[in-house]
């Protein structure tokens, strides 16, 4: 099974609308480094395609939906995205694409790291190098 974790956020809602809280090191279990967010992606463009030695992350759509696929160099899952309130956490060494984005989607991600060119493996032949010398 690839290893994901789908958080639920704390909400707090009333006639206003809804309030979300993402606690670092409580809600997820990283200090949070650097966020960043991904918008007027069209549908079927595919993003990502790589993986991370050491970051991890968070990953919510703010607005909309996207699909994630994950893979751990032995299967591939799919995982949809549609709720401001539910955070896909993905550890490190783990391939990931993702597409088929609603319109208006706003992905937006929280990292464990600063942003650094040199912890991704940007080459899938490499990934699965890299999976089975360090896993
Ligand atoms: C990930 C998925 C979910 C920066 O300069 N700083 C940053 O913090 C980021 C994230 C990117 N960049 C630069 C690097 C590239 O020149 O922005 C450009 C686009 O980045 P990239 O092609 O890596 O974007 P995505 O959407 O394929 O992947 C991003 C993250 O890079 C990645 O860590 O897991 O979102």
């Amino acid at each position: 099974m690839v290893e994901y974790k789908l958080v639920d956020f704390r909400t707090f809602g009333d006639n206003r609308g809804n309030l979300v809280t993402i606690e670092a090191e409580q809600d997820i279990p990283f200090k949070v480094n650097r966020v960043y967010y991904i918008y007027g992606s069209e549908k079927e463009i595919v993003r990502g395609k790589h993986a991370h030695k050491e970051l991890e992350q968070v990953i919510f759509c703010a607005s909309g939906s996207c699909d994630f696929i994950l893979d751990d160099g032995k299967e591939r899952v799919t995982v949809h995205l549609d709720k401001p309130n539910q955070g896909l956490y993905i550890k490190n060494n783990i391939w990931r694409e993702f597409t088929n984005f609603s319109e208006g989607c706003v992905v937006m991600v929280l990292a464990s790291n600063h942003y650094d060119e040199a912890d991704y493996i940007r080459n899938y032949d490499d990934f699965l190098k890299f999976a089975k010398e360090n896993y």
